[in-house]
């Protein structure tokens, strides 16, 4: 049997789901099958953790910094509050029966407020120094820059090479890394480009979008969908 694997939408105006279609293909094509997972506060989380063997959670808008302890600051940008809640539930669920999660830009961000760690709400205006661009003006599936991979991490094993190049559509960034995670990516102005739990067997946040680079044939994003579904296969 496949793995079920769970993926989260964007809701952006209280009656519509969003999706892009290149997550669902990035799983299908590594052998998944994908289950979109409808955004409910009241949802019984822990039955959806326990029936699906593996969670991604998607691409969106900003995480409310209220998760994380901090006021808006003027830079931040729109932000789903009931969508917040709904996936720290969901995630914590995940978490606890050590089913695999891959989270994506914001969800690699929601990870990282789950585990107790802090965002920047915007990487230009927050970071001393210089900060290279990380809203890529170019096709979703260009590879717009650099990320060095750490020795030694999970994804230094899934790529197999210690530097690749990303597709890049954010604004915010992991301040610091909440409880077990360590830093496994970053870009060369020092953003934090990948997360991973020291605690768990395959929890990985990227803040990246490698669904849209894996459908335009990119190995190493492909490697990254493969190496998710096949740790959920076994989860
Ligand atoms: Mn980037």
């Amino acid at each position: 049997m496949k793995p079920f694997i769970g993926i989260t939408c964007h809701n952006d105006l209280d009656y519509l789901h969003m999706l892009n279609n290149a997550y669902i293909q990035s799983i299908l094509d590594a052998g998944g099958t994908p289950v979109l997972l409808p955004l409910g506060e009241e949802t019984d989380t822990g039955s959806v953790a326990d029936r699906l063997d593996g969670l991604l959670l998607s691409g969106g808008f900003d995480v409310d910094p209220h998760f994380y302890g901090e006021e808006p600051h003027k830079d931040l940008g729109e932000i789903s509050p009931g969508r917040d809640t709904y996936e720290l539930s969901l995630l914590q669920a995940f978490l606890q029966m050590d089913k695999p999660v891959l989270g994506i830009c914001r969800g690699h961000q929601v990870l990282n407020v789950a585990q107790g760690g802090t965002l920047y709400q915007d990487i230009y205006d927050q970071i001393d120094g210089p900060v290279q661009q990380h809203a890529q003006r170019a096709r979703r599936e260009h590879l717009s820059h650099k990320v060095s991979v750490a020795e030694g991490s999970r994804l230094a094993d899934i790529f197999g090479t210690d530097t690749i190049q990303v597709n890049s559509f954010h604004h915010q960034g992991v301040k610091s890394p909440g409880d077990s995670l360590e830093v496994t990516g970053t870009a060369d102005d020092g953003v934090i480009e990948a997360i991973e739990s020291k605690d768990h067997t395959f929890v990985i946040g990227v803040q990246w979008h490698p669904e849209n680079t894996a459908c335009a044939g990119d190995i190493h994003s492909k490697k990254l969908f493969s190496a998710f579904v096949g740790a959920c296969g076994k989860s």
